[in-house]
């Protein structure tokens, strides 16, 4: 809460190209509270580091993630759009709240575990305060809600935890947030392992669609996507892992529910099937893909947009740290 107006904020790791789980599992639901809310959504940069980057493709992924929010729906003059490491308090108040994060908490984050196995070689400090950095991203905005995937919720939920230790020791410092999963692009798996998460930093980019895959890319992947064995497209993701993802994403791209979906392919095989869901996705991204190519054109229009979009967040962030040094005891001699 700021003010009298309610908060969504979320972040995207310009980290790899994104794919429809990026989209439906966020992205596509950050638009819902652009009307009622006071909305912000970052390109997290600083997030990013914490796995070896390329210089000159993290440049062109935070212009083409800044892009791609415009394309799928987010109005910059209604959502403040932004990068993160253009405003620095969110590095100021992650050192605050690391000092309020316990190593045990830390510890137990499943990303972690996850991504320091895949990254032996690099587990350093930034990979393992990733969830108060991104604690800091939410607190700085007073936020009342986030919008993630469900794999995000953990660190909401630690986030939130921070600042109930925060407010009991110096009450009234920050809104607690609450994280939003949306119920139908809530987990989009991998096209080849199907009880995988689809994540842009899989290798096999067979088995994840991009936002901006072609039309022939798109529905190529689907037809090699794994199904199980049997012929019925029925939605049970325990027996039928493989089918029930590919009927999530119908579902999320078509609007039609999965009882729907069962009876439009009842007696059809999956090869008809695999074709539907491919045209489908291809047809809800050609326009995201035609604005996003228009967007991307404009470089200058885009830096303005990150100056317009860092200048507006500057102005809260600075407003709630300032307020968390003043309770520590900070002084604030100017
Ligand atoms: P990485 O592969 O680098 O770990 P990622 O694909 O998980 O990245 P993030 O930048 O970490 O992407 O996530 C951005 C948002 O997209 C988060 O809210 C996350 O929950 C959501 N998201 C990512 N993948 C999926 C998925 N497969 N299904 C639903 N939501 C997803
Ligand atoms: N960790 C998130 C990205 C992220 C984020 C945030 C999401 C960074 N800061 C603040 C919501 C709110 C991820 O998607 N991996």
């Amino acid at each position: 809460m700021f003010g009298e107006q309610k908060v969504s904020y979320s972040g995207v790791q310009p980290s790899g190209n994104l794919t429809i789980g990026n989209y439906l599992g966020a992205i596509r639901n950050f638009s819902e509270y652009s009307e009622k809310y006071k909305t912000f959504y970052c390109v997290v940069d600083s997030h990013a580091i914490t796995v070896r980057q390329v210089p000159v493709e993290l440049r062109r992924r935070t212009y083409e993630t800044l892009a791609l929010y415009m394309a799928c729906g987010l109005d910059p003059e209604k959502n403040t759009l932004y990068v993160q490491s253009m405003v620095h308090e969110h590095a100021e108040l992650a050192w605050i709240l690391n000092c309020f994060t316990m190593f045990g908490e830390l510890s137990r984050m499943t990303q972690f575990k996850d991504k320091s196995a895949r990254h032996a070689d690099n587990i350093n400090a930034g990979l393992f305060t990733y969830p108060v950095l991104m604690a800091a991203d939410i607190l700085l905005y007073q936020t009342d809600v986030v919008p993630v995937g469900i794999d995000q919720k953990q660190h909401v939920e630690l986030c939130r935890d921070i600042a109930e230790r925060i407010n009991q020791l110096y009450p009234g410092t920050f809104t607690v947030p609450e994280p939003i999963v949306s119920k139908s692009g809530m987990k989009i798996m991998s096209l080849a392992e199907p009880t995988k998460k689809m994540s842009k930093s899989d290798e096999n980019t067979n088995a994840v669609v991009y936002i901006l895959d072609d039309r022939d890319t798109i529905i190529r992947k689907f037809k090699r996507a794994v199904t199980d064995s049997g012929a019925e497209v029925r939605f049970d993701p325990e027996e039928k892992p493989g089918v029930s993802n590919l009927m999530s994403i119908y579902s999320c791209f078509s609007g039609k529910s999965l009882e729907e979906i069962e009876r439009e392919f009842a007696g059809k095989g999956y090869g008809d099937f695999k074709l539907a869901v491919g045209e489908v996705t291809a047809d809800a991204l050609a326009p995201v893909q035609k604005k996003f190519y228009e967007l991307l054109a404009d470089k200058a229009a885009l830096e303005a947009q990150m100056k317009k979009g860092a200048e507006e967040a500057s102005w809260y962030a600075r407003r709630t740290l300032s307020k968390v040094q003043k309770k520590l005891g900070f002084l604030q001699v100017r």
